[in-house]
């Protein structure tokens, strides 16, 4: 008798698998499934990551939108903050050890024993361990704003570390490059809608994920970059000025009261140094 209703429960079973498969909504389950088992929201959820040391130099560089993630969500970290005089020695070790996987920085390691490189990577990473991950049905938008963030973001180095950078530089750069790719990014903002953002305004999935410290990042960056000063007449600008939905996405993102304070906190490294 109970062998009959095992046998009757195991084709059930193989039934249910077999329905859901051919439903096509196989990835909906496995992720709805995958969801109960980290109680945490997103595409794909991982465990928490333990300890972070964070190795990276003493600005903010590639390194920042890693610190606000891991401030926001009170994930205990360290840093190296090399200074430029020790890299050398420092990445030859990094690569030798297989920590530095491509010679460069940020990379992290944890106290679960991973390493790992690339901030976009990494960031992605820490969100998916903290329910941040995008909905599976936004994993193209998220790339999408993400690679779009890094293009632009891939511009302003040989600006910003230029033996010549000037007032004049900063200005053309900001005319030529930064507003064009700032009107991109407006069309793909948020906008105030009550009916789908819940207590903000979020770039994708309707709630909070990890793409949007990858855009306050960049938006802050662009931010920090037309205020340097350089002691002469030339006018700092307020770049955001002329795109009110990423103003208001910027300005909501500072008020969130964990990375409002380590915007302000002295620990926060300079954004430049020199
Ligand atoms: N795509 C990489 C770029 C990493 C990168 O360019 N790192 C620079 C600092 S921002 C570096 O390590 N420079 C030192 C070197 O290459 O020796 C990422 O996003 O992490």
């Amino acid at each position: 008798m109970a062998e009959r209703l095992s046998l009757q429960l195991a084709f059930a079973l193989i039934a249910l698998i077999a329905a859901v498969f051919y439903s096509g909504k196989a990835q909906f389950v496995f992720n709805k499934i995958n969801q109960i088992i980290h109680g945490k929201r997103g595409c794909s959820p991982i465990v928490s990551i333990g300890h972070v040391t964070l190795h990276y130099f003493g600005f903010r560089g590639r390194a920042e939108g890693i610190r606000l993630m891991m401030e926001d969500f009170e994930i205990p970290y360290a840093e190296t903050n090399f200074s430029k005089a020790e890299w050398p020695a420092v990445k030859e070790k990094g690569i030798e050890t297989g920590l530095f996987t491509f010679g460069q920085v940020p990379a992290i390691s944890t106290t679960t024993g991973l390493q790992l490189v690339q901030s976009k990577v990494i960031m992605h990473h820490i969100g998916r361990s903290v329910g941040l991950d995008c909905d599976c049905s936004d994993i193209h938008i998220c790339e999408t704003l993400v690679f779009g963030a890094e293009d632009l973001r891939a511009k302003l180095s040989p600006v910003l570390y230029s033996p010549n950078f000037s007032s004049k530089l900063r200005n053309d750069h900001i005319e030529s490059v930064v507003y064009t790719w700032l009107s991109f990014f407006e069309k793909l903002a948020p906008v105030e809608d009550n009916s789908t953002n819940v207590n903000g305004l979020f770039f994708a999935s309707e709630r909070l994920t990890w793409v949007d410290y990858v855009m306050f990042d960049l938006l802050d960056t662009h931010v920090e970059f037309s205020r340097l000063s350089f002691g002469d007449d030339a006018p700092t600008v307020d770049v955001l000025a002329n795109y009110p939905k990423l103003k208001a996405f910027y300005e909501t993102f500072s008020s969130r009261p964990k990375i409002a304070r380590y915007l302000k906190a002295e620990r926060r490294v300079p954004f430049r140094l020199g």
